[in-house]
């Protein structure tokens, strides 16, 4: 038997029996490096390369991802077919993703224009157009992540936007994964910037000689590349939005007796070998004793087996089992924790959704893994974290449109609206105002 000490084993907490302020302790997220220590790190990068362009970007990517042999930052579309060499498996899974990922995508479009007539001769409307240039950053690290390449540009592409740029952190040998640059294929992306960090959100803010400037960036990514986001879309001479704060990745899992052990436990760990800083949560449904531990003894046997180990070793160790008396208690406590991801393996789970409150993404039922939302369902993997699920959306196709509204008005309609706007730009004192409608009501009644 393994010793108590290397088992692999979330704390468990019986909610009955402990105190309400242990529970709220417990639903913290892992603290994370303080905002001003990275601000004050990244700083002087997103300055040097608004200032030099190209060869500061590529100076942090010769230090940072030590590939000093890349002499441009960007490759431009058509990317070369030598770059995007893939096995006929891959290509078929990224294929069935993307195509699934567009379906659902595309049906988020909407309809036709709002048009309402408010009034009789007021006709208020509302249309969408595409943002322009769109920068999609795809983070590096311990994973290649060409699925998040889909979530971010496969909307971004069917909502029309006209320039798709993706960012990435190039290998140390210059090259980057084929995955990606498939994935930048079939999106249309125009270019790839060969950068990551802070580095690569400056230039896609400001535009380099080589990299586009975009209109709005979105995309995961480190706390550097959060920090950098934040303080780009903070600076007004910019002109650059970001699409959500990123945190750590996190799912909380809700089981009943009915759940089958190895299940909760697999999808708990699918989470936890992100990063050492991930968060999984389960919630325990009235389970007593035995069953329990048929969980643990599925976690630790299957997170002995995974090449992540350690990574998982360091996030289940800031991971929690709430033991709960009833649904409703683990639907507070979960709604009150806002998941990213939330999993639903309990009975007639699909009757439980209209209880959800806070979630990015809901898993619903025994069949349905975290998994298959990370890549190939259809839904979208840029979920809001560390508790911003109860303000957030995820990416979704509105992320890459903006609204735009009309008012076309009939001289019938500007009569019946006049006394209402001319009355509250009296209240306003704003004479301008009041005299833009009353001009006009003087014109009618001398053509009458
Ligand atoms: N679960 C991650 C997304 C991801 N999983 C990418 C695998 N690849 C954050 O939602
Ligand atoms: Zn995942």
């Amino acid at each position: 038997a393994t010793p108590k000490s290397d088992r692999i084993e979330m704390k468990r907490l019986n909610t009955t029996t402990t105190s309400m302020t242990t529970i709220k302790e417990a639903l913290q997220r892992p603290s994370q490096k303080s905002n001003d220590a990275i601000v004050e790190l990244i700083k002087p990068i997103v300055n040097d390369v608004r200032t030099n362009g190209d060869a500061g970007v590529l100076k942090y990517t010769h230090k940072f991802e030590k590939a000093t042999s890349l002499t441009s930052p960007v490759i431009k579309a058509p990317f070369p077919e030598n770059l995007m060499q893939l096995s006929a498996d891959t290509i078929k899974a990224i294929d069935v993703s993307y195509e699934n990922i567009r379906k659902f995508h595309a049906a988020q479009q909407d309809e036709k224009p709002l048009v309402v007539e408010t009034m009789p001769g007021v006709v208020c409307s509302r249309f969408s157009r595409p943002i322009e240039r769109v920068g999609l950053y795809i983070p590096g690290g311990t994973a290649v992540l060409p699925s998040s390449a889909l979530m971010l540009g496969v909307p971004a592409m069917v909502a029309g936007c006209k320039k798709i740029v993706l960012a990435s952190p190039p290998r140390s040998d210059g090259s980057i994964s084929p995955e990606i640059v498939y994935a930048a294929h079939k999106c249309g992306a125009e270019s790839i910037v060969l950068a990551g960090g802070a580095q690569a959100i400056a230039a896609m803010a400001y535009g380099t000689e080589s990299v586009t400037k975009v209109d709005k960036i979105l995309g995961p990514g480190n706390q550097f590349v959060t920090a950098a986001k934040m303080m780009v879309s903070n600076d007004t001479s910019a002109g650059v939005s970001i699409d959500m704060p990123a945190g750590p990745s996190e799912v909380l899992v809700i089981a009943d007796k009915y759940a089958n052990p190895a299940f909760v436990a697999s999808d708990l760990l699918s989470q936890a070998e992100h990063g050492v800083d991930s968060q999984v949560i389960l919630i325990a449904v009235d389970l007593d004793d035995k069953e329990l531990a048929a969980i643990e003894e599925q976690l630790h046997q299957q997170a002995n087996a995974l090449p992540r180990v350690d990574i998982v070793r360091g996030s289940i160790d800031h991971s929690v089992t709430f033991v709960v008396k009833t649904l409703e208690e683990a639907m507070n406590l979960s709604n009150e924790y806002a998941p990213e991801h939330l999993i639903l393996q309990i009975q007639d789970a699909e009757s439980v959704v209209p209880l959800v409150q806070n979630a990015g993404s809901v898993f619903i039922g025994q069949w349905t893994p975290e998994s298959v939302g990370d890549y190939s369902a259809g839904v979208n993997h840029s979920l809001p974290t560390y508790g911003y699920a109860k303000q957030y959306s995820g990416v979704n196709l509105g992320s890459f449109i903006k609204h735009i509204t009309s008012s076309n008005l009939t001289a019938e309609g500007l009569r019946n609206v006049s006394s209402a706007v001319m009355q509250l730009a009296a209240v306003e004192g704003l004479d301008a105002h009041k005299r833009a409608v009353s001009i006009r009501m003087d014109a009618m009644s001398k053509d009458a």
